[in-house]
C-alpha cells in the first residue's frame, strides 16, 4: 500500500522544466557544462550565501513560485540518487538546465545564453541537459512512479501535478546572434513546433497541468544593451521575443482543445518585465540597465564570477548578472505569476492552475 504524501499544495508534486531561469543546480553537475554559476559572488543572498548553480544572488523565479505553492524548491533531478529519486518522484523534481533551447541544438553548438563558445567535437562532455533530454528524464520519473502505485494510480496523480516550464531565450539569441539563415517568420513556426513536440510528450506521458512562462524582453539584457549604441533594448531581439508569445498562446489552446484534461496558464514574460523597465520606482527598483554583477558596459560584457564588480543594493536591481534577473525581481515575477491579472497571465494565472479540476 504506498501512501502519497500530499504536501500542504493542493497539487500532489510540481515537475520544473527549462533554462537557466529556471535552473537550481543542474548543470553543476556536468563537469564539462560551461553555463554554470555554482561559484561567488552567485548565491550571496542564498542562506549561508552558498553558489548553488542558481544564476541569481538569491532564489530564482521556479524556487518562489515552489514556495508559493507551500513546497520546498524541488532539487535538481542529477542530486538525486536511487533512494532520494524515489521519495522526491512523489513530491517534485527540477529539470532545468542553464544554456538549453526548445530546440536540441540551442546549447550544444550555436551561440548559447551564456555567451561562451565551446566546442563539441571530441569528447561527450554535456554542455547542458537539453530540453528533449529533460522530458527524457521525467519519462524515468514516470516509469519509477508507475512500478511503485501502477499504471492507473500514476496516471492519476500526474494529471493533478503541476508542469512548469520556462524555456525559449537562448533559441531566439541563438537565432539572432547567428548568421540567420532562414527568414523571422520561418524560425517562429519552426520553435512553435518543437515547443509542441515537448509538450505533446509530456502529455502522453500524463501531464495535464501546465505553467507556462515566454520570453523576457532578452534585448533589454545588459549583455545585449551592448550591441545598441545608445544603450537602449536591441529592439530586434526583443520583437522576437514579443512574437514568440502568440505562437505559444495558440499552440497551448489548440493542444487544450486536443486533450482531455489539459489545463495551463502562460505567463507573459515580456509584458511583466517590459512594464517594471517602464516604471521601476514603482516597483522599489533603481537600476533597470546594469547588472549587478559583471563587468564592461553596463556590467554587461562578463559574466559574474569572483573577479566581477558586485554591487551594494542588490535588492535595486532589476539584473543580477549580464542575463538573469536578481531574486527581488525574480520574486516580483513568480508573485505575478501565481496571483496576477490576465495582462501578465492568461487566461487563469497559475494558482489557479492548481485548483482547476
Ligand atoms: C489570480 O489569483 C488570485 C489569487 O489566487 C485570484 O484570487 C484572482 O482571482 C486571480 N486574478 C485574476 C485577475 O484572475
Ligand atoms: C542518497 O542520498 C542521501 C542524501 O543525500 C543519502 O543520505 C543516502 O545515503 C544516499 N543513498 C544511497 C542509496 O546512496
Ligand atoms: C537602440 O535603442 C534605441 C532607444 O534608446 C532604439 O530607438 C533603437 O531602435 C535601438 N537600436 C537597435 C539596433 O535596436
Amino acid at each position: 500500500m504506498v501512501v502519497l504524501p500530499l504536501a500542504n499544495g493542493v497539487a500532489p508534486a510540481i515537475f520544473i522544466l527549462g533554462d537557466s531561469t529556471a535552473d537550481v543546480g543542474t548543470n553543476s553537475f556536468l563537469p564539462g557544462s560551461n553555463a554554470r554559476a555554482d561559484f561567488p559572488p552567485n548565491g550571496i543572498d542564498f542562506p549561508h550565501s552558498r553558489a548553488t548553480g542558481r544564476f541569481s544572488n538569491g532564489l530564482n523565479s521556479a524556487d518562489i513560485l515552489a514556495e508559493l505553492f507551500g513546497y520546498k524548491s524541488p532539487p535538481p533531478f542529477l542530486s538525486l540518487n536511487s533512494s532520494t529519486l524515489k521519495k522526491r518522484s512523489f513530491t517534485g523534481i527540477n529539470f532545468a538546465s542553464g544554456g538549453s533551447g526548445v530546440f536540441e541544438i540551442t546549447g550544444q553548438s550555436m551561440f548559447g545564453k551564456e555567451k561562451i563558445p565551446f566546442s563539441t567535437s571530441s569528447n561527450n562532455k554535456k554542455n547542458v541537459v537539453t530540453m528533449r533530454e529533460q522530458v527524457k528524464q521525467f519519462s524515468s520519473v514516470r516509469g519509477m512512479l508507475s512500478h511503485t502505485m501502477g499504471s492507473a494510480a500514476t496516471k492519476k496523480f500526474l494529471s493533478k501535478c503541476l508542469f512548469f516550464i520556462s524555456i525559449g531565450s537562448n533559441d531566439i539569441l541563438a537565432y539572432y546572434h547567428s548568421r540567420r539563415s532562414i527568414r523571422k517568420t520561418e524560425f517562429l513556426g519552426l520553435i512553435g513546433l518543437a515547443y509542441e513536440t515537448h509538450i505533446k510528450s509530456l502529455l502522453n506521458l500524463g501531464a495535464r497541468k501546465f505553467g507556462i512562462i515566454s520570453v523576457a524582453p532578452i534585448g533589454c539584457c545588459p549583455s545585449q544593451r551592448v550591441f545598441n549604441v545608445s544603450g537602449g533594448c536591441l529592439e530586434e531581439l526583443n520583437e522576437l521575443a514579443r512574437e514568440f508569445h502568440p505562437i505559444l498562446d495558440s499552440m497551448l489552446w489548440h493542444l487544450s482543445l486536443e486533450h482531455e484534461g489539459m489545463k495551463y496558464s502562460l505567463g507573459n514574460a515580456y509584458e511583466m518585465t517590459i512594464n517594471v523597465i517602464d516604471n521601476p520606482l514603482a516597483f522599489g527598483f533603481k537600476e533597470v540597465k546594469s547588472a549587478c554583477c559583471g563587468a564592461g558596459k553596463f556590467n554587461g560584457e562578463a559574466i559574474c564570477d569572483p573577479h566581477a564588480n558586485l554591487c551594494l543594493k542588490r535588492d535595486e536591481y532589476l539584473f543580477w548578472d549580464l542575463f538573469h534577473p536578481t531574486q527581488a525581481a525574480s520574486k516580483l515575477a513568480a508573485l505575478t505569476l501565481y496571483s496576477g491579472p490576465p495582462r501578465f497571465v492568461t487566461p487563469i494565472n497559475f494558482s489557479q492552475l492548481a485548483e482547476v479540476r
